[in-house]
């Protein structure tokens, strides 16, 4: 989507200036990838419309392939707006009828998922449509070899996704991601333990516990902690992508639990000191020093 962040102070009845960026969740982690030395590609549709050729420039422009982008002439690009804010930042979407929302199962056959080691969903392209939820349904039902299927459950208030639906597409992936306070309105608990028991299907499930760090639950060993980084949060959107990316780029390179969510929280960290959904990485010196500290620097 088109995202669109007040320029200037003010209640947004008031301001007039607006920065025009773009946000997104699959997207937003397909644009860390590259950075973290992961190639990726994201799959979606824009309009025929300034918004859609500016926002699939502006994530090429990050090293995503767009090759598989469609237009859609007849239908508009999504557009949502942010209220900047550290403590919670309030939504509005414009993206009834959008392109991206009239994505449907027939995308299956035009995917070419060759050599593709991680596809990435979220629990929001379900709540788009009738038509999105086949998709995305039919994505996971897909054979998929070595491949791993990640899902970032994204649970939206203001999307009014159906928890019911979230719990079963969450069921049938490999990975799971998903906040606590989430978990808590999906599942009924934001225990990684009893989730595990309520989600046998997957192999492993990350949840993440806002300020305090994140968990991973992997197969039959112990859990995982790590705690997030402390950092002074400007605007908090798009932290969630941030970290499935660098989750998911210490994993393919066979890191060990810790370091894989602390890549996590790194990338985290640099998006949530900007008011872009995605931000820039941390120094690469940085990174290597936080990622050798021990406990007590990061928690
Ligand atoms: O995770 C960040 C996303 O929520 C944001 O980019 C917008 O995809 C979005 C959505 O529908 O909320």
């Amino acid at each position: 989507m088109a995202l669109f962040v007040p320029a200037e102070p003010g209640p947004p009845e008031r301001v007039r200036s607006w920065l025009r960026t773009f946000g997104g969740a699959e997207s937003n982690v397909a644009c860390h990838l590259p950075a973290l030395g992961v190639p990726s590609a994201w799959v979606s549709a824009v309009g025929d419309d300034p918004f859609g050729r500016a926002l699939v420039r502006e994530i090429a422009s990050a090293g995503v392939d767009v090759s598989g982008v469609e237009i859609d002439p007849a239908r508009p690009t999504g557009l949502y707006v942010k209220e900047s804010g550290a403590h919670g930042s309030p939504v509005r979407y414009y993206r009834t009828g959008s392109a991206a929302s009239a994505l449907g199962p027939d995308l299956v056959d035009r995917l070419n998922l060759d050599g593709v080691r991680v596809l990435h969903l979220s629990g929001i392209t379900p709540a788009l449509s009738a038509s999105c939820l086949a998709l995305v349904r039919a994505l996971l039902e897909a054979p998929r070899g070595e491949r791993l299927v990640s899902f970032d459950v994204n649970h939206r208030p203001a999307l009014g996704q159906d928890v019911a639906v979230l719990a079963k597409l969450a069921g049938l992936a490999d990975l799971v991601l998903t906040g606590d306070d989430e978990a808590e309105r999906v599942w009924g608990t934001g225990d990684p333990m009893r989730l595990r028991e309520l989600l046998p299907g997957p192999r492993a499930l990350v949840v993440k516990h806002g300020e305090r760090g994140a968990t991973l639950v992997e197969g039959d060993a112990a859990p995982v902690f790590e705690p997030a980084l402390r950092v002074d949060v400007v605007e908090p959107v798009g932290a969630g992508d941030a970290f499935a990316a660098g989750f998911l780029a210490a994993t393919l390179r066979g890191a060990d639990p810790s370091t894989r969510l602390r890549r996590g929280h790194l990338q985290a960290a640099a998006t949530l000191l900007t008011h872009d959904d995605v931000g820039e990485p941390l120094p690469a010196p940085v990174v290597d020093t936080l990622l050798r500290a021990n406990a007590e620097a990061w928690g």
